[in-house]
């Protein structure tokens, strides 16, 4: 199959300008769509065509199938790449595009329906070899009297999780026996009101985890690869705030082998496109937890350290090109960071949408910058407050933590408050700078 002609946008802000820079080098005509208050989006002044679907409200606009069909329609594209959020890793979206006669670019809908189910992905990950917690390893039944057992031969504290869940939303952890049977149902109710399903499992509870995860590409004739894996564990409120690759203190030959794992399993079920494990890290074990069927926030900093174009990647797989590269093609160089530049109050964390009256974007060595802001541009207040990523590469983490500490002081942004001076103390933070975190690091140090 020859490459598309014409790929449709379905998404806004930097990823709509990232997967528009990727086609545009691969001399692919483009599509955006966009909501009413969104057209003043930088790619919308750069793409072929433009096409308003909808108000403000993103359940009208970005989440809305048949606007976007009939965009596809109305323009002659021939895939939609969803970037992240929105219809990213809405299954019924890319069961519809594919019926009606055009390409998702991403994994199969019946791989998208598997992950999205947590309690059949990790199904389908132990079996296909991938060390997950140990847990219920199913739904927990109405039995209480398995639960309890279950929960004895697990040890407490347990994590009860929504199967529909993910991300975050839908979890419990229990420390006692007398409370667990409560907890269940309460979980399962929430569940059921939040998601419209009430399948729920059990995991032991990880205390102090790190959030690592591996990047992996597969295409369409069995070909899979892994770029290695990223450290998330700076996250507040299950936000990340800043991430990096490779994960501090992992060696290659862990690397290689959690790799290798990932690539199997990808083999393993079909995996068609860019994807992510997600992994618990502690006491020098990986527990898998999800697994992301989307391209992610972020992707730069392993393509900084890969030298892959991962969105380019995915567009080629989605074609039904094979990989141009094997695992051994695939060399780690350096260490990268990046900093989610938020339009909110560093403080309290509440978004703060506005006018932006300058911008003088950073550079120099290493320095990245993913972002759709200009002077004038006006943040508006009805989607995610992200406005920009700042990417640091450098040969090691050290360096690459002092070109972000250079680059976030050389980052001129006025007329809106941001989190800017967050990142600022974050870059001069001890423990940080050691790598000393997991995934309560950032909240307790934020309670200080
Ligand atoms: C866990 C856990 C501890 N033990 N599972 C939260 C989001 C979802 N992706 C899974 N999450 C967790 N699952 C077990 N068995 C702790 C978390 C967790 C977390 C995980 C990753 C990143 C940030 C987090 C913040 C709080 C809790």
């Amino acid at each position: 199959m020859p490459r598309f002609k014409k790929v449709l946008i379905a998404n806004r802000g930097e990823i709509a300008l990232r997967i528009l820079r990727a086609c545009q080098s691969m001399n692919i005509l483009t599509v955006a769509v966009h909501s009413t208050i969104d057209r003043n989006l930088k790619h919308v002044g750069m793409t072929d065509e433009s096409v308003c679907i909808g108000p403000a409200s993103a359940a009208d606009s970005y989440m809305n199938i048949p606007a976007i069909i009939a965009a596809m329609e109305l323009t002659d594209a021939e895939a939609v790449h969803p970037g992240y959020g929105f219809l990213a890793e809405n299954a019924d979206f890319a069961e519809r595009i594919e019926e009606s006669g055009f390409v998702f670019i991403g994994p199969r809908a019946e791989t998208i329906r598997l992950m999205g189910d947590k309690v059949s992905a990790i199904h389908a990950m132990r079996q296909a070899g991938v060390p997950c917690v140990p847990g219920s390893d199913g739904p927990l039944d109405d039995d209480a009297e398995r639960t309890l057992r279950l929960a004895d031969g697990i040890g407490y504290p347990v994590l009860i999780k929504a199967a529909a869940g993910g991300g975050g939303r839908g979890m419990r952890a229990v420390e006692r026996r007398e409370d667990l049977i409560q907890a269940v149902n309460l979980t399962r109710q929430e569940a059921e009101s939040g998601f419209g399903d009430d399948t729920v499992y059990m995991e032991k509870y990880l205390a102090n985890p790190r959030h690592i995860e591996v990047q992996v590409l597969a295409d369409q004739h069995g070909n899979a690869v892994h770029l290695g894996e990223r450290d998330c564990s700076m996250q507040r409120r299950h936000q990340k705030v800043i991430e990096e690759a490779p994960a501090p203190g992992i060696t290659a030959e862990q690397r290689a082998h959690i790799g290798e794992i990932c690539t199997q399993a990808c083999q393993r079920i079909g995996y068609v496109g860019a994807g992510t494990f997600e992994f618990l890290f502690e006491d020098g074990e990986f527990y898998f937890i999800e697994m992301n069927t989307r391209i992610q926030v972020e992707h730069p900093v392993t393509e900084c350290i890969t030298g892959i174009d991962l969105v380019r990647a995915q567009i080629e797989i989605a074609s039904g090109e094979p990989l141009p590269f094997s695992q051994s093609d695939i060399q780690f160089n350096g260490h990268a960071i990046e900093c989610r530049i938020n339009a909110e109050d560093p403080e309290r964390f509440l978004p703060q949408p506005g006018t932006i009256t300058a911008f003088h974007a950073p550079g120099g060595p290493g320095i990245r910058v993913d972002s759709h802001i200009y002077d004038g541009y006006t943040v508006p207040p009805n989607y995610d407050s992200m406005i920009a990523k700042l990417i640091a590469h450098g040969p090691s983490r050290k360096s690459a933590m002092s070109r972000m500490r250079v680059a976030l002081d050389e980052l001129v942004l006025k007329g809106i408050v941001t989190n800017v001076p967050l990142h600022q103390r974050l870059v001069r933070d001890a423990g940080f700078k050691e790598g000393q975190t997991n995934i309560h690091y950032l909240e307790k140090t934020l309670a200080k």
